[in-house]
């Protein structure tokens, strides 16, 4: 059947190689199974588009009907004046510049609109007009919301209380909503920031007013003939950036975990062998955790399950694709299918019966694909539909969720017996441990008895760990599926540095089987080896999705706070990196992780070369400003040794450097050094 459909003219020396194009076997005999059906995938399309060379340089201007202008740089530099310029006489420097911030704003929208739309949803669920959605994390919601000023007790006779959670819940609600249109001040979470950072954005003019209002006006001075000055361009980008990171992702992220569980480690699978044969196999793809949870939740009822048997399966089979993926991994262990680069990969299976998409992140040829099998594919965003023919749209609405999400398992299960006779699932999976977070780190590295980040600090400073990276993001067609992800986080753990991941670098440690424990052993230095083996944790940590690279800010600023490693972000052993990146949200993300004071590298490229004012102002002078800056190191080891060397310069600064004897401290004579 998939090969009646499929077209037949694809030419063997327009595919793609599959050992070229990913390291993970199973997806290797995905995309060979792509070729045997005739079906075109992006690792294909890769082989035979070229990205644009000067789009790549960051150099193509194409914000007015005179251009698009294209402004190369020569292939040899250039020597002495710069001469390029647009017809409206705009320097390489702001062309770049306005196309880097405009994807800043990119990538902030994706973010914060996201979080206004759970926003959105807890405001529902603490008025109480829907049925489906409660607060789920009362801890969590009293924990957020003295940031908004919002009281947590009462006084009564003298005497404090607490406070109604209904009530509560209405104000955070209230005042979160607000934080992305409010017409005087700044943003509340922004003093959760170590307050030297928070002095740094002052001084510099960049504190956030509202989200929108700084995403809004990028578009403004990126129009033709506004701001052309590529200094305060980037600081509006920044502006904008922190806006999202400590923003609009740092809502998104807390507002789930109060309506939905803040995640705590646990146990799952991960890769294209979590689909089943004889399961309904529905697969869940794109950003937002709000229809997700209720598809969990539903799945789960004996009524699905039973409608599932009734019509010839063993039961259903829920997994995730992108951050959809990891939001329902680390809050219910439900097992991830794949990265960004397989969703076309699953539905080649032939053994998935719907894919249900929300936003972000979903390539339009998945419908393509859907086309040539059995595989019901499904969007439910008002704001993300698609042209093809064979696609389904359900529009989800919070105020019927738990009916909405039935439907859509319904068709599913009805679909299962559509299924052709082409059903080929890889067997290849791992296991995993994920569901960590600010929360559950404090737990297994600093402890309840102290309530803090302090051991993680301890063996920071007595060099068993020797830093803290962040590595996160994408996948490229462009660069080989995984390559970056696996190779950067091995250099970095191998020497004793400990990673903390989101995003599709998140499912790509989980496939590979770096998120258990056992693999300290394996690939760990010894310092590190000893750490996890000792607390019983993997070495890299899962954090979630991307709008959890929040989770990465607050975990740096508990350890600022814990002490011992300087008073801002900037001070720690810490680096971030993003190996395989593509989309405009890892930009976002990216410069709020410079603008909070982290030495950040990407892989593949970056839209700056074509400018080399510009980039040196993002990969130097950045940090006079703000203690981070940009960089970019395509080579994987190399990258990894890159942040290694600013952790080891960090560590020098702080005078920790030199390998210490641990000395035990007793109570007593830590209070003679405090008060000292
Ligand atoms: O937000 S890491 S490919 S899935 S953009 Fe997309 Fe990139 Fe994956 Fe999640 Ni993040």
């Amino acid at each position: 059947m998939a090969e009646e459909k499929a077209s037949k003219d694809l030419r063997t020396d327009k595919l793609a190689d599959p050992v070229s194009a990913t390291i993970d076997e199973a997806s290797q005999l995905m995309i060979q199974r792509a070729h045997e059906l005739g079906i075109e995938t992006v690792f294909d399309r890769a082989v035979t588009m070229k990205p644009c060379n000067i789009g790549t340089q960051g150099t193509c201007c194409k914000n007015c009907a005179m251009g698009p202008c294209r402004l190369p740089l020569p292939k040899s530099g250039i020597e002495g004046k710069d001469d390029r310029k647009g017809l409206c006489g705009a320097t390489p420097n702001t062309i770049a510049a306005r196309n880097f911030i405009r994807m800043i704003a990119g990538g902030a929208a994706a973010h914060s609109d996201h979080g206004r739309c759970v926003a959105e949803v807890f405001m529902s669920a603490a008025r109480k007009e829907t049925e489906a959605y409660r607060i789920k994390d009362v801890d969590k919601l009293l924990s957020i919301a003295p940031h908004f000023d919002v009281a947590i007790t009462v006084e009564v006779d003298g005497k404090q209380l607490d406070r109604d959670i209904d009530e509560i819940a209405v104000e955070v609600a209230e005042k979160a909503l607000n934080e992305w249109g409010k017409a005087e001040g700044e943003l509340c979470y922004l003093k959760r920031a170590p307050a030297s950072l928070y002095e740094k954005w002052k001084k510099n003019g960049v504190l956030p007013r509202n989200i929108d209002r700084e995403i809004v006006e990028i578009m403004h001075r990126t129009h033709i003939g506004v701001d052309q000055d590529y200094k305060n361009l980037i600081k509006q980008g920044t502006r904008a950036a922190i806006a999202d990171g400590w923003g609009g992702s740092m809502l998104a992220t807390d507002l789930q975990d109060v309506l939905f569980g803040t995640p705590y480690p646990l146990q799952s699978e991960a890769n294209l062998g979590v689909l089943k044969e004889d399961h309904v196999n529905i697969i869940i793809h794109g950003h937002e955790p709000v229809l997700s949870e209720m598809i969990v939740a539903a799945a789960q009822t004996s009524e699905m399950v039973e409608y599932a048997k009734s019509k010839g399966a063993k039961g259903i089979q829920l997994s995730g694709i992108c951050c959809t993926a990891n939001e329902i991994l680390q809050r219910h262990g439900v097992p991830l299918c794949g990265t960004f680069l397989q969703q076309e990969l699953a539905i080649i299976t032939g053994a998935c019966d719907a894919m249900v998409v929300d936003i972000q992140c979903i390539m339009q040829n998945i419908a393509n694909v859907a086309a040539c099998f059995h595989t019901k594919l499904i969007t439910t965003h008002p704001i993300a539909k698609m042209e093809q023919e064979n696609v389904i749209h359900i529009e989800f609405d919070e105020h019927h969720a738990m009916e909405d999400a039935k439907r859509i398992i319904k068709l599913a299960i009805d679909n299962f017996k559509n299924r052709g006779a082409e059903v080929m699932i890889p067997k290849h999976k791992h296991l995993q441990i994920a569901g960590f977070g600010v929360e559950s780190i404090e737990y297994h590295l600093g402890g309840t008895f102290r309530g803090s980040y302090y051991t993680l600090n301890d063996n920071i400073i007595n060099g068993r760990i020797r830093g803290i990276a962040g590595v996160v993001g994408c996948n490229n067609a462009r660069t080989r599926h995984n390559e970056g992800h696996i190779a950067v986080v091995k250099e970095l753990i191998k020497n004793d540095v400990i990673v903390l991941t989101t995003g599709c670098n998140g499912i790509a440690c989980a496939m590979e089987g770096l998120l258990t424990p056992e693999t300290a052993a394996v690939f760990c230095g010894p310092g590190l080896a000893e750490v996890c083996e000792t607390v019983g944790i993997p070495p890299v940590l899962h954090m979630g999705s991307c709008v959890d690279n929040s989770r990465i800010l607050l975990a740096a600023t508990k350890v600022v706070e814990a002490g011992g490693l300087g008073n801002d972000i900037s001070d720690l052993p810490v680096a971030g990196s993003a190996p395989e990146w593509m989309s405009e949200k890892a930009i976002s993300i990216g410069h709020y992780f410079v603008a909070s004071g982290v030495y950040t590298v990407f892989g593949v490229t970056l839209p700056t070369t074509g400018a080399p004012v510009f980039q040196k102002y993002l990969f130097e002078d950045l940090e006079k400003m703000y203690g981070g800056m940009w960089d970019l190191e395509v080579d994987p080891v190399k990258h990894a040794q890159k942040m290694i060397a600013h952790i080891d310069k960090k560590r020098k600064a702080l005078g920790i450097d030199r390998t210490r004897e641990r000395v035990l401290v007793d109570m007593a004579t830590r209070r003679e050094l405090e008060t000292a």
